[in-house]
């Protein structure tokens, strides 16, 4: 890219004209206080995000001030209690905060739905009343930056076969092994890792960067994510204080719960990088003249974003339900799986038509839907593949689990 298509990119990015689609009045379902928290994220990304995310993702930049910036808006941990840093707020103002920051870009959401899901959500559903206090306010602030380890490098879709392990050693716990795809891994100070101990029982470990023998190595090269840092964690003989295990709970089920918590966000995230390219779509269905006349006057194109907004309706809805269950707490995985399944998928499909509505330009930075759709290819194989969770749905209508 030069340096005038790097401009020309800013400059479009920088003029942020989004309008989110309201077909059914899903809005009267929201209460005032959400409709404030999602209209100041939304300015957020307009101010924050979309000025500079084109030149983050070309030059493959993670720009770690978001961090500090994050935590003054409350992105990290909003169902976190507020006597420990975080929102106090329900399930459906998170699902609108990782709604906007996504429709902004899907590596800023994952560095705040990683940090609030998959680091803050364990310490404080797992760990001690010293570790609540040690960790989750600086980790609400963006003070600090955590991750979260589970998938190794022959283990992803099976974490149950992991093979990091630890030992107790009297006055500390040994621990070695290796993780991999790990978000935020490079620049983290705070690591939450899910090792096997002696009776190959899973435990989670609170990692600080600067343990003798733990490294973070980058992983280079992603055409995806590219303004999110992806690492390994890297553990040769590390000495962990016993007091950083998670006490509370043990077993694959405790990193699981964690999933359901993000893949949760990721429902609602990626409604919003779908909304994006929708908006975008309609706005230059509107603008661009060929044959005389706007291509929103043709109905090829005006059956792409009927299909498009009709797809985007029904995930609202689906989410915005699913919300209501996670605050009883009656979500099960499962309705968590089709929620999260259902808008990738959703938002991979906008992406690609709304990519055809902008012809040539939609391959260029200017647009934002082929960055849009590279990250959604990330989105749409962690936390769990597409097929996963459709084989976590199969098991729950058939009662018969098919994963081997
Ligand atoms: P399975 O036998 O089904 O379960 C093992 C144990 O866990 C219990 N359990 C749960 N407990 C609480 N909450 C849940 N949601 C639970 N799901 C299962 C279960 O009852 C059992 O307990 P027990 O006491 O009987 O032992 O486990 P399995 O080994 O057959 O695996 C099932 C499977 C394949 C669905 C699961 O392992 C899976 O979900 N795999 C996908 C892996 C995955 O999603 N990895 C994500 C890594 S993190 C990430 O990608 C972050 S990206 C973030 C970003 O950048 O935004
Ligand atoms: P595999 O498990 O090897 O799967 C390969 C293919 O086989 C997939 O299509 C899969 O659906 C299919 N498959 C596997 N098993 C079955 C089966 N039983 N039946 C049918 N098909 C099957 N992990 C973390 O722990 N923390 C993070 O922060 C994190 N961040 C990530 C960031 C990025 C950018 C990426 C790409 C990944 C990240 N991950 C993270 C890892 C992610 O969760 C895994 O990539 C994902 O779980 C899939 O594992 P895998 O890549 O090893 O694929």
């Amino acid at each position: 890219m030069t340096t005038n298509t790097v401009n020309e990119a800013k400059r479009k990015s920088a003029n942020d004209l989004f309008e989110s689609p309201d077909f059914y009045q899903i809005d009267d379902l929201l209460t005032e206080e959400h409709k404030l928290i999602r209209g100041s994220i939304r300015d957020f990304v307009k101010r924050e995000i979309s000025p500079y995310i084109e030149e983050w993702c070309q030059n493959a930049h993670f720009p770690y001030e978001i961090v500090k910036k994050f935590g003054e808006i409350g992105a990290f941990g909003p169902t976190i209690p507020q006597e420990y840093g975080g929102g106090g707020l329900d399930y459906i103002s998170y699902g609108l905060i990782m709604q906007e920051i996504e429709r902004g870009d899907s590596g800023m959401r994952s560095t705040a739905s990683v940090q609030g899901s998959l680091v803050m959500y364990p310490i404080y559903k797992f760990g001690s009343e010293e570790q609540r206090k040690k960790y989750l306010p600086k980790l609400a602030s963006g003070e600090w930056l955590g991750c979260f380890g589970l998938t190794e490098p022959d283990h992803g879709s099976n974490p149950g076969g992991m093979v990091t392990n630890f030992k107790d050693m009297g006055d500390h716990y040994l621990l070695n092994g290796a993780k991999m795809w790990i978000s935020n891994s490079p620049k983290a100070d705070v690591a939450v890792v899910w090792a096997k101990n002696e009776e190959g029982r899973i435990h989670g470990l609170i990692v600080e960067r600067g343990m003798e023998g733990f490294s973070t190595p980058e992983t280079h090269g992603k055409w995806s994510l590219r303004a999110s840092c992806t690492g390994e964690l890297v553990f040769d003989n590390v000495k962990v204080p016993k007091e950083n295990l998670l006490p509370a709970k043990s077993g694959l089920g405790a990193p699981l719960m964690c999933l359901d918590s993000a893949r949760y966000g990721i429902a609602w995230g990626a409604i919003g990088a779908a909304m994006d390219c929708y908006d975008s779509a309609r706005r230059y269905a509107k603008e661009r003249i060929q044959f005389g006349k706007p291509i929103g006057s043709f109905q090829l194109v005006q059956k792409k974003l009927a299909e498009m907004l009709t797809e985007i309706t029904k995930a609202q809805l689906l989410n915005w339900k699913l919300g209501k269950m996670m605050d009883e707490g009656k979500a099960t995985t499962p309705q968590i799986s089709m929620a999260k399944r259902n808008s990738v998928e959703m938002a991979l499909n906008i992406a690609r038509e709304a990519r055809q509505i902008h012809g040539g330009m939609g391959i260029t930075g200017e647009y934002p839907m082929m960055r849009h759709m590279m990250n959604l290819e990330s989105v749409v194989t962690y936390e769990g593949t597409h097929d996963i969770h459709l084989l976590i749905l199969g098991a729950d209508i058939t009662g018969i689990p098919a994963f081997q």
